[in-house]
């Protein structure tokens, strides 16, 4: 199947009639059922290969679930979807990012488009990341099966995975499976890392049947659930996340001549997260903190070409109900328990469209204009959820409505050697549901208890990018940038005279808005093939942001770079890599950060390929952090530090 590179260095598409494609920034290949030959190592976690991506930036509260950062924006101002579904975390914490409840075995690739050209499936300030997975297809009658094996020493983490995948020419069905189970990782220097373990399980499905020569229905499921998850940068962990979701999926393609696909899909899923202290030693107040987010959804989109126009119409809507619980029991038993809810059973609906025209100048320059409207309304379910925030805002109605708006344009050559072009866009988002609604959101790197403002407007970006990459002969550079203008930006701020219901709380901060702040970023990819086996990548980064005082915004990525040189030639693969930040001087004090040095680690892996008898096998072998170096980042939560010296081994079959 798919054996190409891992991040194809931003795919500013070369062939301007790919049609579906030519809004996507970068698309990080992920593999699905076959693995490449080429990847350093290929049962890596969804979220290592995201963060090899030159948009994405990932903060760590361990070595599990990972919160990605788009343009260095968090999950509130990105949109993250798999196959165009809205998933929302049941964690007030962040512990279960969307990302979290994938696996390598069910995806194929993570397509990344950046700023308000995301707002296909909803309305996005950062950009979009969907997450795609493998592709069933009907054809002449076969099976494939696949089994992968693997093992990490620096966390003793044990990876199983299998799949199975049958096609004819009306049916197709495929099961896939994964297990990871981790002990505690060591950092550098043997320190061990307690409260980093983690156990999880991946199963999906998928079954599309053929109704005529040119239509389609396709059901998928996925069941995910990880338990045991240690946090060691937070002070509570997970005994479960769950995730189940499920969709059923219509396509007819081609309408007519000028409508080309028409592609509707209805979905539902649900999550179920429980925080755990009872494994930490001195708790002084132990709590139970479940969590569960139930979205139902659908989405019809409708693909046209007209000469010149390619034209894409997306009608999407879903709702979500999120809720989150805190129970307090006293050390003394005598004592009452106390009871609230910190996400107030907050139902969100959101319905909106999406239209976008891509169109060509001239044989080699196109524009691309796409534009949103949606209606996003969110509801206090609980009254009693209700009458605890109104101790804080009085006037506060339980329904709050409100219009949600995305413009962009991109223009953009495409010559032989040359490719440039430049855009701009607007689009707003609402409070997410812990901005709006939270109450007494502990937050461990602040160490601050976060209050939600139900009143808080819209947040609106304006944004402008730019781009340009060469290409020849064994050489390709791409350059990329974008700035972001985002008004009434929410942040937290200290609400004077309150007492924090968290024991060593600092105090207690409520969401407001800043008048503005800015982001700032840029990055540049290099290949160079020195010999015609012999491939050197590089990659830069960089982030800065600002509030309107000019005073620093948290994660943002000081300047970053990643270095390998890989061999390839017939089945043989070898690498050595480095990657490292610079010391990160612009940290932002208030938001509780500080400096953190710099740092460069090294990495080497070697991959061969047999086959016999129709039948793959791929191993590979690899050192991760060689000099087994201690250190942590501008993105790592509480400073905690990142792995030692790792060795691993990743083992796939292929028949
Ligand atoms: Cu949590």
């Amino acid at each position: 199947m798919c054996s190409i590179i891992s991040v194809g260095a931003f795919a500013q598409q070369i062939d301007a009639d790919s049609l579906n494609v030519h809004n996507i920034q970068e698309v990080v290949v992920i593999g699905g059922h076959a693995v490449s030959a080429k990847e350093s190592k290929p049962l890596s976690s969804i979220d290592e290969y995201l963060q090899k991506s030159s948009k994405i930036e990932m903060i760590k509260r361990g070595s599990y679930a990972w919160e990605p950062l788009l343009n260095n924006m968090p999950t509130e101002r990105t949109v993250v979807t798999i196959d165009g579904m809205r998933i929302f975390g049941a964690c007030t914490d962040k512990m279960d990012p969307v990302t979290s409840y994938v696996e390598v075995s069910n995806l194929s690739e993570a397509e990344i488009v950046s700023g308000a050209q995301g707002s296909e499936h909803g309305n996005t300030i950062g950009g979009a990341i969907n997450l795609r997975r493998k592709l069933g297809e009907f054809g002449p009658q076969k099976w494939d099966f696949a089994l992968n094996s693997g093992f990490e020493s620096v966390n003793q983490q044990k990876i199983y995975g299998g799949s199975a995948a049958y096609k004819s020419p009306v049916f197709y069905a495929d099961v896939s499976g994964m297990s990871r189970s981790a002990e505690n990782y060591f950092a550098g220097n043997h320190t061990e890392v307690p409260f980093s373990q983690y156990k999880k399980i991946n199963l999906s499905g998928n079954a599309g049947l053929k109704l005529g020569s040119n239509q389609w229905v396709e059901t998928s499921l996925i069941y995910d659930k990880a338990t045991n998850v240690g946090y060691p940068a937070l002070p509570m962990d997970v005994s479960l996340a769950e995730a189940f979701i499920g969709s059923l999926k219509y396509r007819l393609v081609p309408v007519s001549d000028y409508l080309t696909g028409w592609e509707t899909k209805i979905y539902y899923n649900n999550i179920t997260h429980r925080m755990d202290d009872t494994q930490r030693p001195s708790v002084p107040i132990h709590m139970d903190m479940p969590g569960w987010s139930k979205t139902y959804g659908y989405y019809s989109q409708l693909t046209a070409e007209l000469p010149d126009h390619h034209f894409k119409f997306n009608l999407n809507g879903f709702s979500n109900l999120s809720t989150a619980e805190m129970t307090m029991y006293p050390a003394n038993s005598a004592e009452k328990l106390m009871f609230m809810y910190t996400w107030p059973q907050v139902r969100t609906l959101f319905q909106g469209v999406y239209l976008e025209d891509h169109f060509l100048l001239s044989s080699k320059s196109s524009l691309q204009l796409s534009g949103s409207l949606g209606f996003h309304s969110n509801k206090v379910e609980s009254d009693f959820g209700l009458n605890s925030l109104q101790i804080f805002y009085p006037e506060m109605a339980a329904q709050k409505n409100r219009l949600l708006k995305s413009v962009a344009a991109k223009y953009r050559f495409e010559g032989k050697q040359l490719t440039f072009g430049f855009g701009g866009g607007f689009s707003d988002r609402a409070p997410s549901v812990s901005e709006g609604y939270g109450f007494y959101l502990f937050n461990s790197f602040e160490k601050y208890d976060y209050i939600g403002n139900p009143h808080l407007k819209n947040e609106s970006s304006i944004e402008l990018n730019a781009f340009a990459g060469l290409k020849s002969e064994g050489f390709s550079a791409d350059l990329s940038a974008s700035y972001f203008h985002i008004s009434d930006y929410i942040v937290g701020k200290v609400l004077g005279g309150l007492v924090p219901m968290t024991i060593g709380a600092h105090g207690v901060k409520q969401y407001e808005a800043l008048d503005f702040a800015t982001i700032f970023d840029a990055s540049l990819t290099t290949k160079v093939k020195l010999l015609q086996f012999l491939e050197w990548t590089n990659q830069l980064k960089y982030a800065r942001g600002k509030d309107f005082e000019k005073k620093n915004l948290p994660f943002m990525s000081p300047f970053s770079y990643r270095s390998s040189l890989l061999f390839h030639r017939n089945k043989l693969s070898a690498e050595v890599s480095a990657m490292g930040n610079s010391k990160y001087n612009d940290f932002a004090a208030e938001y509780g950060e500080s400096e953190t040095s710099a740092f460069a680690v090294f990495n080497a892996n070697i991959g061969y390929q047999f086959g016999f008898n129709g039948m793959k096998l791929l191993t590979k072998i690899g050192v991760e952090n060689i000099f087994d170096k201690l250190y942590t980042t501008y993105s790592d939560w509480n400073k905690i530090p990142r792995p030692g010296r790792n060795f691993y081994l990743n083992i796939n079959v292929n028949f």
